[in-house]
């Protein structure tokens, strides 16, 4: 029996859409207010994933503009591969409209985008017939014909299910030809608790289609499973014929209703058919997976310690900016080894601030920054949106933590230093047993090192706060550096794991 570790892509990388080419596998996931957009990996197995880049990379292909809402811009992108090239269609909401750009490698550059004014439904789907006719499927659920050379809508918009009675918002539709089968997958429910997958096939692109009888296919919904709101879905079969899920869930810890501060994350599992339906298998932190199918025993045990020095001159992919990264606020070149950072906005309030941060992508962290804070004032922070983050910020010679929460901000402690500073930020999850119903889900520190190493945590905040069942949204935590006044400097940048929580969990369930 083979297994495998849940989740897959760990950190917020929600409405996860994935397409094979020969043995490779390629998947794509939203990326909201940040910019670069649209986070794209690769792997071979389904279950390592690297990531190649992000698909909107340049000002020219994503724009978010200072309205754009926390938790607006780009939603659920559906990755396919036809006719020799790459085709990613995606929303960015609610002023940018639906974009779709091609690529002959998914590593980029990506083309500029094709707008389609003429389709206003969210998370569109691309599908092609037989004859060449390009069905796009949005929320609904509705679809069009569209040229995707041009964007230019062909028909009327066709109503074509509504997903099971009685739950809401039909939604994330992915179309396949199966067979001579057209299978219509959809989320429903919601994307919280309720959140669900379901099914139905017919004859033809454009339907009429028959729910499957066992619909949900897949919902963790009013179960103590630890993974929940699993949905958004996509199907991929695998090069020797087996079928596998891609799909979003969270992992909540605390107390109730349960906080979930990692965001929405990538999980897979098995499919098989049973009468001509999809069942989707075994959904753990620890998956058993079908002997057939590429899933291999061997799955990275949390994230790889991940150190930058700013020493090459490109930033990695996995670096994130609000709204937009300017070059002329966001720099290696001024101080060769450093992160520059000019500030634009004047504080993490601002949707304009000036900040390079990483998804957390596991429970327990420690992030550690040398900050040299010159004239200017910033620091490391942890940041849900503009209303929610908590932050160690350097300036004038002190250092202090700063949290905001909805309307309350605050400053909670100071320290006098002399020179650049490593601050630190350390979050540590709570047990999977919860002591009392209010228990909080982790505990975030904040503070800074001494010479020695000695970390003076300077404050202790219970991490509920930056979870998305308080904020609000689509998005999760990211941790990274700002400016807010004046020029920052960064040497370099230390997130490593504090324990394997992904191994915790799979060790519990091996003992189980
Ligand atoms: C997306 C919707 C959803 O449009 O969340 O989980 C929305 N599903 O399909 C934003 O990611």
């Amino acid at each position: 029996m083979r297994t495998y570790r849940n989740p897959v892509i760990a950190g917020w990388h929600p409405d996860p859409s994935v397409c094979r080419v020969g043995d490779d596998y390629y998947l794509a996931c939203s990326s909201f207010e940040y910019f670069p957009g649209v986070p794209i990996f690769h792997s071979r197995d389904l279950v390592n994933w690297t990531q190649l880049g992000n698909v909107l990379d340049r000002p020219s292909q994503l724009r978010l503009p200072p309205g754009t809402p926390s938790s607006g811009g780009v939603y659920a992108p559906t990755l396919r591969h036809h006719a020799g090239r790459f085709w990613l269609i995606m929303s960015n909401v609610p002023h940018g409209g639906t974009l779709l750009v091609t690529a002959e490698d998914p590593a980029g550059d990506w083309s500029d985008p094709v707008h389609l004014p003429g389709l206003t439904g969210v998370d569109p789907d691309l599908a092609w017939d037989a004859e060449g006719n390009c069905w796009c499927t949005c929320a609904g659920i509705e679809q069009v014909r569209i040229d995707p050379f041009t964007g230019t809508v062909l028909s009327r918009p066709k109503r074509l299910w509504s997903g099971t009675p009685g739950a809401r918002f039909p939604e994330a539709p992915h179309l396949y030809r199966i067979g001579d089968t057209w299978y219509l997958l959809i989320a429903e429910g919601g994307t919280e608790r309720g959140h669900g997958v379901s099914v139905a096939r017919g004859p033809a692109p454009d339907g009429p289609f028959e729910p499957c009888p066992t619909n949900p296919i897949l919902s963790h919904r009013s179960t103590d499973h630890p993974i929940q709101n699993t949905g958004h879905g996509d199907l991929v079969q695998a090069a020797d014929g087996s079928w596998w899920l891609v799909f979003l869930g969270v992992r909540p810890r605390g107390g109730t209703p349960g906080w979930h501060v990692l965001g929405r994350e990538t999980f897979l599992a098995p499919v098989s058919w049973v009468d001509g339906w999809p069942v989707v298998g075994q959904v753990d932190p620890l998956t058993v997976a079908p002997d057939a199918g590429p899933a291999p025993t061997s799955a990275p045990v949390g994230a790889a310690p991940a150190r930058d020095d700013f020493d090459t001159g490109v930033l990695h992919p996995r670096w994130i900016s609000v709204r937009s990264r300017p070059p002329e606020d966001v720099s290696l070149a001024e101080r060769p080894g450093w992160l520059t950072l000019h500030a634009r906005g004047g504080s993490l309030d601002d949707p304009t601030v000036t900040f390079v941060g990483r998804r957390q992508d596991q429970h327990d962290v420690q992030v550690r920054a040398l900050v040299d804070a010159g004239r200017g004032r910033g620091g490391l922070a942890v940041r849900l949106d503009e209303q929610h983050h908590y932050a160690v910020e350097v300036a004038g010679g002190e250092v202090s933590v700063r949290a905001r929460i909805g309307p309350l901000a605050q400053c909670l402690a100071t320290r006098s230093v002399a020179g650049p500073v490593v601050l630190r930020i350390e979050t540590r999850a709570s047990g999977p047993e919860m002591d009392h119903p209010r228990q909080e889900p982790d505990v975030v520190r904040l503070g800074l090192e001494f010479a020695d190493g000695e970390f003076v945590a300077l404050a202790e905040l219970d991490g509920r706060y930056l979870a998305t069942e308080v904020a609000g949204g689509f998005t999760g935590r990211v941790i990274g550096c700002y400016a807010a006044a004046g020029t920052i400097q960064v040497d370099w940048y230390d997130y490593r794991s504090l324990s394997s929580d992904r191994l915790a969990m799979a060790d519990d369930l091996i003992d189980a």
